[in-house]
């Protein structure tokens, strides 16, 4: 959100990193299956998504075999992976990670409207955490800090939360 400051409207500027978190808070993900479906476009930072994805998950114990991964063209495409995930794999939870870098045009905000719909869509539909993990920057500088940059990773963000949903999730059928 803007601030205004002495008259101006100044954006707020992310200053630290924005992944840090309380390890002690993270349950153990060992007997938890994730599918991870990345988008193609911006790879560069997406696969670094994954990577702080993949490695976050497996730091609370998550065993490789139960790690997933599929691609998809587009962050536009995002959900349906997701879907077929859904269907097609007993998974307990799916992050979608993706890119979606401001352009000239209106696209940008088709595409994130339509990511973020249809993900928060899938979590209702099937009863089941899936992960916003979309990176929606004005430049690859802003994508890249928050892809293990000097902001953090937002694909360990965005597993910490697979983790602590599926955890929510099993609590009420103990
Ligand atoms: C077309 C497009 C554009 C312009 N920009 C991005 C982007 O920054 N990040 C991203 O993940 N995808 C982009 N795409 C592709 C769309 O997500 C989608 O793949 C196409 O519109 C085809 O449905």
């Amino acid at each position: 959100m803007p601030l205004p400051v002495r008259g101006f409207l100044l954006k707020k500027m992310a200053t630290k990193d924005l992944s840090q978190y309380d390890i002690k808070t993270v349950p153990s993900a060992k007997n938890m299956k994730f599918g991870i479906v990345m988008a193609e476009w911006n790879i560069e930072v997406t696969s670094a998504l994954a990577s702080g994805a993949i490695n976050t998950l497996k730091k609370h114990g998550a065993m490789e075999e139960n790690i997933l991964v599929k691609h998809v063209p587009g962050s536009f495409e995002l959900p349906l992976g997701a879907q077929y995930f859904a269907e097609l794999e007993n998974v307990d939870a799916i992050i979608l990670l993706g890119c979606v870098i401001q352009g000239e045009t209106r696209h940008f905000d088709f595409i994130c409207q339509g990511v973020t719909k249809g993900t928060m869509d899938l979590n209702l539909k099937y009863n089941k955490p899936f992960i916003f993990g979309v990176l929606t920057t004005e430049n690859q500088q802003q994508a890249l800090d928050r892809a293990g940059g000097k902001h953090g990773n937002k694909g360990d963000e965005a597993a910490v939360t697979a983790i602590k949903m599926v955890y929510l999730k099993k609590s009420f059928s103990m």
